[in-house]
């Protein structure tokens, strides 16, 4: 049977994340996201849409990391120099490279966002405070921006179904709500540095709105 989920190891493979000179490595970029899959398949079928889209995700990265050109698939900023210098990206449209990586990581890093404003709002939650909500307002401040209505509709479905604020807690497997909180604490920064890292590195080389 696969290990439980716990949110120690999302922070230790974010942790993991970041070289000496603040590279973001994406193997474990790509371990940080299955595990946030493995959580979010015991939460049951109606995320089931949403974890299949991130697998198929980080397959596409991770086939560009094992394959012939995988050297250049170390960290975000090599990927980035790589493929822009061998136009390997579509840029205004769709075209000859739909699955390039950039494009590809660029999903997940606007999904990251996301994770640490939720996260982020659980740690800061009262006891009556509903994961619903939470989860909506950091979509909404994040994610949505970028998907069209019926994805939002589809979104919005899910969020009905998110468990309670204790049953999340329990499932992070880190403790007491004490712990738990603490636990945030220390991984909240890590996200946020992958997160401003590659976020930088994506304005400066106008890959913010890759097709
Ligand atoms: C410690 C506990 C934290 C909870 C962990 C849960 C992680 C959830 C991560 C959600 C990742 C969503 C990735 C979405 C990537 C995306 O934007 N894809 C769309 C565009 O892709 P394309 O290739 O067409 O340009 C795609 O259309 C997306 C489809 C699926 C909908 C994604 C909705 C994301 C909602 C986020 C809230 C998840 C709630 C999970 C409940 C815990």
């Amino acid at each position: 049977m696969a290990e439980a989920f716990s949110l120690q190891k999302v922070l230790e493979t974010f942790r993991s994340c970041l070289s000496e000179e603040k590279e973001v490595y994406i193997k474990y970029y790509l371990a940080g996201w299955q595990e946030l899959v493995s959580f979010m398949n015991t939460l049951g079928n109606v995320f089931s849409f949403i974890s299949k889209d991130v697998v198929s995700k980080v397959q596409i990265l991770e086939n560009l990391l094992t394959g012939e050109n995988g050297s250049h698939y170390v960290t975000v900023q090599s990927m980035v120099k790589y493929e822009l210098e061998n136009n390997l990206v579509d840029i205004t449209k769709r075209g000859n490279h739909i699955e390039s990586g950039c494009r590809t990581l660029l999903r997940l890093h606007r999904a990251l966002r996301w994770l640490e404003l939720f996260l982020d709002s659980l740690r800061t939650s009262k006891e009556d405070d509903k994961t619903s909500v939470m989860c909506c307002d950091a979509y909404n401040e994040s994610l949505a921006q970028h998907h069209p209505w019926l994805i939002r509709k589809a979104v919005g479905v899910a969020f009905c179904a998110i468990p309670g604020r204790d049953t999340f807690f329990q499932v992070m497997n880190a403790g007491d709500e004490t712990q738990v909180v603490a636990l945030l604490g220390e991984s909240l920064p890590l996200i946020s540095e992958v997160y401003q890292i590659t976020e930088d590195l994506y304005a400066k080389n106008n890959l913010l709105e890759l097709p």
